[in-house]
């Protein structure tokens, strides 16, 4: 059953209580390899469901528009501070309500409507909010977009300069949603400086990497840092955005008053809690250990014959293109989940398919190592999914079947927080 307990929400309103314990359920049950998700610890989950929910505190810490503040202002403290020295940096706004806010607040601070901003095309590997048509940032900015090499699958940092050169951006964004290898932070930042942009770096999907210490820091080259909190970061549903003391004073305005009201402040307090985890070592080996089983799993697959963009992963996160496997990513993503494995379907770069059919299946460790799995686990889960796209393509919903009974039983063996 869910943990903390849902009893006075199971009297009050059964038919969501019943909801909720069915998702607890599921997440317990399912192998969850989607690479933006995790599973947060008993003290995240208890901060995000306290009273703080009911206080409004538009402002910041000893600058409120509201009454009342004697401990939500300390609290907001202790998370920004948390931050600034978790990831070493001069400043911390942890009010966003999540990536994509954090990121127009990024472009309210620093752009006009019609300025030029770049950032990674989002079939390459980029985020919606870096620029892309069909989202405000693409409608509103003149966006241009640069992509990954055809022969390595990795980006493109010729493309980045000439396009940076040509194109004067006043924003580059690096990071994004589906980019299995490290971020050359340092080359981003001197084609930036040449061109005298400013580098945004979009470390949503690596934060807890980099808070562990498994990935390189933008700090030091990226002025300007934006995440969320919820993914390899393993806190709530929330955002951050983190930068040098120059930049500081645009950030804040941005996000209060210029796009948001009221910070959340259960997820402030939650953030803080995260953090604080984030901090110890055992944190930092969940972080190691997030890379070594990403990089185990990919080994699997590829020598399964599974064709994997960039030829493998540095970091939580693995691509898969399942061209040569003779089916969509849509459907083998459906019958990898009734198999009890859940993933999600991605565009690979030059995908000939649609984006709502696309060639690849996007995978990530977070949540599994979360759960304690290892080496031998990802073994398993690689032969797992080489049966079950076998048997979505010979629509033998039998082994599928077979499969998700395996993987409730080898679940059942990995504690879930959240879960007793
Ligand atoms: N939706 C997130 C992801 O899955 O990567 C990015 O915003």
């Amino acid at each position: 059953m869910h943990q903390p307990s849902i009893a006075h929400l199971a009297s009050a309103d059964p038919e969501i209580a019943r909801l909720v314990e069915g998702e607890a359920r599921r997440q317990y049950e399912k192998i969850r390899l989607i690479a933006s998700e995790n599973y947060v610890s008993t003290a995240v989950l208890e901060a995000c469901g306290t009273v703080l929910t009911n206080k409004y505190s538009e402002g910041y810490p000893g600058r409120r528009y509201y009454e009342g503040q004697q401990f939500i202002d300390p609290l907001e403290t202790l998370a920004v501070n948390r931050a600034k020295e978790l990831f070493g940096v001069e400043h911390a706004n942890v009010q966003p309500y999540s990536g994509s806010p954090a990121n127009l607040a990024v472009y309210l601070a620093f752009l006009e409507p019609g300025d030029t901003v770049m950032g990674m095309s989002l079939p390459m590997g980029g985020h919606l909010t870096h620029g892309w048509s069909v989202s405000a940032t693409g409608r509103w900015f003149r966006a241009v977009r640069y992509g990954v090499r055809r022969d390595t699958g990795r980006v493109d940092m010729d493309e980045v300069r000439e396009l940076a050169r040509a194109e004067r951006p006043k924003v580059i964004f690096c990071g994004g949603t589906a980019i299995p290898r490290t971020i050359d932070f340092a080359a981003f930042a001197e084609i930036a400086q040449e061109v005298g942009a400013i580098l945004v770096a979009d470390i949503a999907h690596i934060a807890g990497l980099i808070a562990g210490g498994a990935h390189p820091s933008p700090v030091g080259h990226a002025p300007v840092i934006s995440t969320t909190t919820h993914k390899t970061l393993r806190g709530p549903r929330g955002a951050m955005i983190m930068s040098d003391a120059a930049h500081a004073a645009a950030i804040d305005k941005a996000v209060f008053p210029g796009l948001q009201g009221g910070p959340h402040n259960h997820t402030t307090a939650a953030i803080a809690v995260a953090l604080r985890e984030a901090a110890t070592q055992g944190f930092r080996d969940y972080a190691h250990a997030v890379v070594t089983n990403a990089a185990a799993l990919a080994e699997a697959l590829a020598e399964r014959g599974f064709d994997l963009v960039s030829g493998g992963t540095d970091n939580h996160l693995i691509l898969i293109d399942l061209t040569s496997k003779g089916i969509g990513g849509k459907p083998a993503a459906q019958a990898l989940d009734r198999a009890g494995i859940e993933l999600n379907y991605n565009t690979v770069p030059f995908d000939q398919r649609k984006p709502f059919d696309p060639s690849g299946l996007r995978l990530g460790t977070a949540a599994v190592t979360t759960r304690g799995m290892g080496a031998a686990e990802m073994r398993q889960i690689a032969s797992w999914i080489d049966q079950a796209v076998k048997a979505a393509g010979d629509g033998d919903e039998a082994v599928l079947a077979q499969i998700a009974s395996e993987v409730r039983e080898l679940t059942a063996a990995f504690p879930m927080p959240g879960w007793a």
